[in-house]
């Protein structure tokens, strides 16, 4: 593999150490990050101390207090320049994304180009973090909210979208006037540090002070680091529900507030007017697109029984064609799974289905032989299994889809909704009632109800989370901005009398 990509990124040494915004920091421990693709070792990154951590965050408190007088538009300015700079990179970071993550690098273009969207987004953003103004019920009284931000914000991310998901989180936080540390996935690392150069050097030119956008790494207890800390209002987690569940637990004890963007068990509902082309390319991308591993990755097909076999057949079909390997190669649909350690949960998942009563219509399993040299590669799986089937119930990060089979639209609402996690959600049907009566407050329970487009591949203007086990949490687009900030109400007396709220009478005579 030619990793020339690495070099334009700032990412020459063997020791890619780790820019936190406090330069020339030395690291006991190193992280080390080997790509999926051929499992060749990529590079090594400073793993965070208890004591550098508390050095970064005293300088993020004293930057916070620079970053929030600049005006809005300004901070959006900065940002504007970040989108320019990964325009410039979207290549070169692209490839980094598929080589050290994994998905192909179309889907890596992709995740650079959401950042890029994240950005002109938060730009446009950046004149408009609008408070109300209302009626005082006294007399020449004015009353309004305005918006003021957080302070430091805490971002932990996952490997699967190891550069875009920082984005939708620090970019609006920026604007915002928060400044953020920011705690990748210790399987990515490097993404992070090429993110941080690439931010650096805009934040330099515009002297920004050190220490408003900052870097952390290490496992989950530097993670801990945060979720305990005071000093850090607001954390923002992407990952496992496992995960979320101890951060949100953790930063809900002292009162602070946690964004949470957990596991999902993303359904499609296939109507029988459903069109044969939508359904096919919807599924399949949806179940094997990043290898099956986003959060919006389709797990379910739930298909009307009138027309289930003719769907099964199209979608075994469908799978017969898919190439899987080198994701940096053009040609190939599907590259590796993160680590052996997700290929283990996979053929779990696999045995799990055929020892409860699930037939495998496409067994997939591990590839080996030449190109496959890093055992992370797979081939994905379709599972019939019943509605109601436990194994179905939980998300497994790998493409394995399960089918379903159901006969009124009713049913197959209860299906789609009776799982513990409520990301996303859609629906396949020509029917205007079909469709209203899925996105309908009796329809779907999810944070994202679709008709006629798949699960996955939402759009960054649009707020993006779930209910339930998916934690509740609100990012990207719409006014998720206002989880980054904190809401003043104001009230203002330009009379010359006290008249208090409520009527109440309180005369000093
Ligand atoms: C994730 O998997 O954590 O909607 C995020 C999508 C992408 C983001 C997924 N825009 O599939």
């Amino acid at each position: 593999m030619k990793l020339d990509f690495l070099q334009t990124l700032g990412l020459e040494a063997t020791n890619y150490g780790s820019s936190t915004g406090l330069h020339h920091m030395t690291f006991d421990e190193l992280i080390s990050s080997s790509s999926p693709v051929d499992g060749q070792h990529i590079g090594k990154v400073g793993s965070t101390s208890r004591a550098q951590y508390d050095a970064i965050i005293s300088k993020a408190q004293e930057a916070f207090k620079v970053w929030r007088t600049i005006p809005a538009p300004k901070r959006g300015e900065v940002v504007r320049q970040y989108g320019e700079k990964l325009r410039e990179h979207k290549e070169s970071l692209g490839k980094l994304v598929s080589y050290e993550m994994g998905k192909s690098y179309q889907e890596g273009l992709g995740e650079v180009q959401e950042m890029i969207d994240i950005c002109d987004f938060a730009v446009g953003l950046s004149r408009q973090l609008y408070g109300l103004t209302m009626h005082s019920e006294r007399p020449q009284h004015r009353m309004y909210e305005q918006w003021h931000p957080l302070g430091i914000v805490g971002i932990i991310s996952a490997f699967n979208f190891p550069v875009a998901v920082w984005s939708w989180n620090a970019m609006i936080a920026l604007v915002c006037g928060d400044v953020v540390v920011w705690k990748p996935s210790e399987k990515t690392p490097l993404c992070g540090v090429a993110c941080q150069n690439l931010i650096a050097d805009v934040l330099e030119a515009n002297d920004v002070p050190e220490g408003v956008v900052n870097l952390i790494n290490g496992d989950y207890k530097v993670g801990e680091y945060m979720s305990t800390d005071k000093r850090v209002p607001l954390v923002s987690a992407t990952g496992s529900t496992r995960m979320g569940r101890i951060v949100g637990a953790t930063v809900a004890e002292r009162m602070g507030r946690s964004l949470l963007e957990l596991g999902g068990n993303n359904a499609i509902i296939v109507e029988p007017d459903a069109d044969m082309n939508l359904v096919l390319t919807a599924g399949v991308f949806g179940a094997v697109g990043t290898c099956g591993q986003r959060c919006t990755s389709t797990r379910r097909l739930i298909i009307h029984s009138s027309i289930y076999d003719q769907v099964k057949e199209k979608l075994v079909n469908a799978y017969k064609q898919l190439k899987i390997g080198d994701p940096l190669d053009a040609s190939n649909h599907i590259g590796p799974l993160i680590d052996t350690d997700a290929v283990k949960m996979y053929t779990d998942a696999i045995a799990r289905v055929k020892s409860t009563g699930g037939s495998m219509l496409v067994e997939g399993g591990v590839l080996t032989g030449s190109g496959y040299e890093s055992g992370c590669y797979v081939s994905p799986s379709i599972a019939e299994v019943a509605a109601n089937a436990e194994v179905a119930q939980h998300e497994t990060f790998a493409p394995l889809l399960y089918l379903m089979r159901y006969s009124d639209l009713d049913e197959a609402i209860d299906i789609q909704n009776n799982v513990p996690q409520g990301l996303s959600s859609a629906i396949i049907t020509n029917s205007m009632r079909s469709a209203e009566q899925f996105l309908s407050a009796a329809g779907s329970d999810c944070g994202i109800a679709n008709v006629n487009i798949g699960t996955s591949g939402a759009e960054i203007g649009g707020a993006f989370g779930g209910e339930k086990e998916t934690g509740g949490g609100r990012e990207s687009g719409s006014d998720s901005w206002k989880a980054y900030m904190r809401r003043q109400t104001n009230t203002i007396n330009y009379g010359k009398e006290v008249p208090l709220a409520q009527g109440i009478k309180f005369d000093l005579g």
